[in-house]
């Protein structure tokens, strides 16, 4: 049941994305409070809000240190509507109910950013807001705490749909989102006190999310972006920070199929991808390349999850899947996991440059875009690939182009058999592929090979030319490339070049 809002506390320190939410508020009746320079901002939108110095009867003191910690301000928020003892002392001591509270708090992370002196770092350590937001979160049973102004979307959608109400459900949402505010800027400021105040920093201007941990739980992360500008959540819980990784990586590699494809990640590397006349095809011969890593992965596809493929991909435990579209007995079947995420993609395209920070500083490149296709090859064996090994080829070269290097990858008839991925020698990569492809029961007669970097020594094609392997490519460029030609021909291998190299460190 919905539960309409009557009365607000808004106290926000950055007033942009504001003037939106103040509207629909004071359209829909209900009574604003505010702090001095948030109620400022109001008062100059023409709209009227009472000063929270006229609840609590006293000014702002100590330069703005004590605002809002008032009785009158943590009663209204925290009193239970529903408890007649609480009601009783409200009306009592004058308190008047306070359903809504918007706060974003001082920019601590950011002030300690700017090398301000610690004087002005401590300034910026926000009491009041915090408390509201703790309060406000505390009590979601009566309140609705919009504890960020990353939030603004999210809430003002709601009013759309429903007008400035709530129902129990989403005020618990935000209570949770509340306490993820609230424990990062604690956090934060624990860092400082630390002295970790080398943090890098930051992508302010973007909108961000406090994730519930980073890599692992004792790591505090926080995403800068929209991810709903990318997806629609259709099941499950909050992406974390892997997931995250994870699904970037997954859709960077199913991106570069145009036919139907199913792709499996795990830490970032496919563990499973196929092309297919169904998805449900794509994804079989997918999980069979390998269906131990498979567990807990992340997948995707390029077309719509249907009740057929539905009821496959059921039977495995995975953390993601990501669809353009899916049928309405599909969902109704992945929904029965009440964690699996289901995410439904929107049209957008994806950056075309990407950053990374190492030594106190961020290196920033274009993406590897760059994607030969059969036409880019050049045959420099005297056998050249059959039609079907060049199809081959290049589909195992675009798996290659999105696993870690040092890597090799085989494949067969549009369907990934086995990579090695990450390894500090080709070599390794190429006899972890072989005893992958084995244990999974793959004959890899016939089958093709695609490398990363060009074969220093003709070792490699030796063990694949032994493994059956017919077809191989890699760029060249290598001074020793006559000793693997050689080989090739005189094993009766095909072996294109293509002159692009793809790591991914
Ligand atoms: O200095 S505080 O910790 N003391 C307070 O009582 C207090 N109440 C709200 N800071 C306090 N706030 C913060 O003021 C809010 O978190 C918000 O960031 C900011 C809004 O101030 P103004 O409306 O004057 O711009």
């Amino acid at each position: 049941s919905f539960k309409k809002i009557q009365s607000a506390l808004i106290s926000v320190y950055y007033k942009d994305g504001l003037a939106p939410i103040i509207s629909k508020l004071h359209e829909e009746g209900v009574v604003l409070y505010s702090t001095g320079g948030t109620q400022q901002f109001i008062e100059e939108m023409g709209i009227p809000v009472i000063p929270v110095e006229d609840l609590t009867g006293y000014p702002s003191i100590f330069g703005g240190r004590v605002k809002t910690l008032h009785p009158k301000v943590f009663g209204g928020i925290l009193y239970r509507r529903d408890l007649a003892s609480d009601v009783e002392v409200a009306n009592q001591f004058e308190i008047p109910a306070l359903d809504l509270v918007m706060v974003d708090l001082y920019p601590f992370e950011e002030t300690v950013a700017s090398g301000a002196s610690d004087e002005d770092i401590i300034e910026k350590i926000d009491i009041g807001g915090i408390s509201l937001i703790r309060g406000a979160a505390k009590n979601f049973n009566d309140v609705l705490i919009v504890s960020s102004r990353s939030q603004y979307g999210e809430v003002l959608d709601i009013f759309a749909a429903q007008g400035a109400s709530t129902n129990l459900e989403q005020r618990r949402n935000f209570a949770g989102k509340a306490f993820a505010v609230s424990s990062g800027y604690d956090s934060a400021i624990q860092s400082y006190f630390a002295g970790e105040s080398n943090n890098l920093h930051k992508f302010d201007h973007l909108p961000s999310q406090t994730l519930r941990y980073g890599e692992n739980p004792h790591q505090t992360a926080t995403f800068y972006g929209d991810i709903d500008a990318l997806f629609t959540k259709l099941n499950g819980k909050e992406l974390s920070y892997n997931n995250l990784v994870d699904v970037d990586a997954c859709l960077a590699l199913l991106d570069e199929f145009k036919e139907t494809a199913f792709v499996i990640i795990k830490h970032t590397n496919a563990c499973g991808v196929a092309t297919g006349s169904s998805v449900k095809e794509a994804y079989q011969k997918a999980l069979s390349c390998d269906p131990v890593s498979a567990f807990g992965g992340v997948l995707a596809c390029n077309g719509e999850v249907d009740k057929a493929a539905a009821e496959e991909i059921n039977s495995l435990f995975c953390e993601i899947l990501i669809a353009p579209s899916y049928s309405d007995e599909a969902l109704e079947i992945l929904k029965s996991k009440k964690n699996r995420i289901l995410l439904q993609r929107k049209p957008q395209e994806f950056s075309k440059n990407m950053f990374k920070t190492l030594l106190n500083g961020v290196l920033e490149q274009d993406k590897d875009l760059v994607m030969e296709e059969v036409a880019d090859f050049k045959t420099v064996t005297e056998k050249a690939p059959t039609e079907q090994e060049l199809k081959a080829l290049a589909f195992a070269l675009k798996i290659c182009k999105h696993t870690k290097s040092n890597t090799i990858v085989l494949a067969k008839e549009g369907q990934l058999l086995a990579s090695g991925v990450g390894q500090t020698s080709r070599v390794d990569a190429l006899k972890q592929a072989i005893e992958k492809a084995a244990e999974f029961g793959f004959d890899l007669n016939g089958s093709v090979m695609a490398s990363d970097a060009f074969f220093p020594f003709p070792d490699c094609v030796e063990i694949a030319g032994k493994a059956g392997i017919t077809a191989v490519t890699q760029p060249g460029g290598s001074i020793k490339d006559k000793d693997s030609v050689d080989y090739c021909n005189q094993n009766g291998i095909a072996m294109v070049m293509t002159g692009i190299r793809h790591f991914k460190h």
